[in-house]
């Protein structure tokens, strides 16, 4: 199948799921529900999830034992997208073309939102892989990459390569590697490949949001050009597919063209 067939199956299949997982808009009370699917729903990649998926599958792992889990880091995902969003942080209003959370439903209801998806993530994530999340969000990961990105923003920090990228490692890279991680951990994978996929989703990571500065011309381009950034970029993808070599090959095929994805995605 080809990947692009490959990745609308997928989105598909968690779309369906993270349906079922969200409470419904008619759930009183409603307007926190509306709020919360309003971001699930619109729009976004799946990639999180898909990552999971793909390194459950590359380690022979069983799609109904994981599902839940993918669809978490999705919900993680975009609470995350809601509070980066809000006035006190990025203050967006927009967000894939749509009104941000808040400028839709008020700030109350997206930080209410926000709140609520990041519980209802840990309600239905698997259990044995709780604490590798939340270690991957915590003030030692995501929280800490935003942290150092708000400084950098509002305090005129001085921008250099070691904080960008702490900034990357944590706030995006933390996110893609336990999504990785997850998928490997959950198909009873041995602590070699499930260090391999960790370390596989560090360096995809670090190169999505490479390409994501590329998008914006801030960032790692802003430090050192485009050209450099995209060489870099390739880099990490290169580190992270000769990761990969203690998978069969027929089993790492998968989380290889994702890795290739990351690199010529446009979006
Ligand atoms: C504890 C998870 C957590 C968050 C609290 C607000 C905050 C602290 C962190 C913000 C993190 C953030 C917004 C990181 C940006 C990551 C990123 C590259 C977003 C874009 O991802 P895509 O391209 O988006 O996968 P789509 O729209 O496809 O879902």
């Amino acid at each position: 199948m080809k990947l692009e067939h490959y990745l609308d199956n997928q989105k598909e299949i968690i779309d369906k799921y993270l349906d079922i997982y969200l409470p419904k808009e008619d759930e009183y009370p409603g307007i926190i529900h509306e709020s919360m699917r309003y971001s699930v729903f619109a729009g976004g990649k799946r990639f999180r999830p898909i990552l999971t998926l793909a390194s459950a599958s590359a380690c022979g792992g069983d799609f109904d034992k994981v599902i839940s889990t993918a669809c978490s880091l999705e919900i993680i995902h975009a609470y995350s997208l809601i509070h980066d969003d809000l006035p006190a942080m990025d203050n967006d209003d927009y967000r894939r073309g749509q009104l941000s959370n808040h400028k839709k439903y008020s700030e109350y209801i997206a930080i209410l939102a926000g709140d609520a998806l990041l519980t209802k993530a840990f309600e239905i994530m698997d259990k044995e892989v709780v604490v590798d999340v939340a270690k991957a969000i915590g003030s030692l990961g995501v929280v800490g990459g935003q942290v150092v990105d708000m400084q950098l923003a509002k305090e005129n920090l001085e921008i250099s390569l070691p904080l960008i990228e702490y900034i990357h490692t944590h706030k995006t890279g933390a996110l893609i590697a336990v999504s990785c991680k997850a998928g490997a951990v959950l198909s009873g994978a041995p602590g070699n490949i499930v260090n391999a996929i960790k370390i596989y989703g560090e360096n995809i990571g670090f190169a999505f949001q490479i390409i994501d500065d590329i998008f914006d011309n801030d960032g790692y381009t802003a430090l050192v050009g485009e050209s450099e950034a995209r060489k870099s970029a390739m880099n990490f993808i290169e580190r992270a597919k000769k990761e990969l070599v203690c998978l069969p090959k027929k089993n790492r095929e998968i989380l290889v063209e994702l890795a290739d994805y990351v690199a010529s995605r446009t979006e």
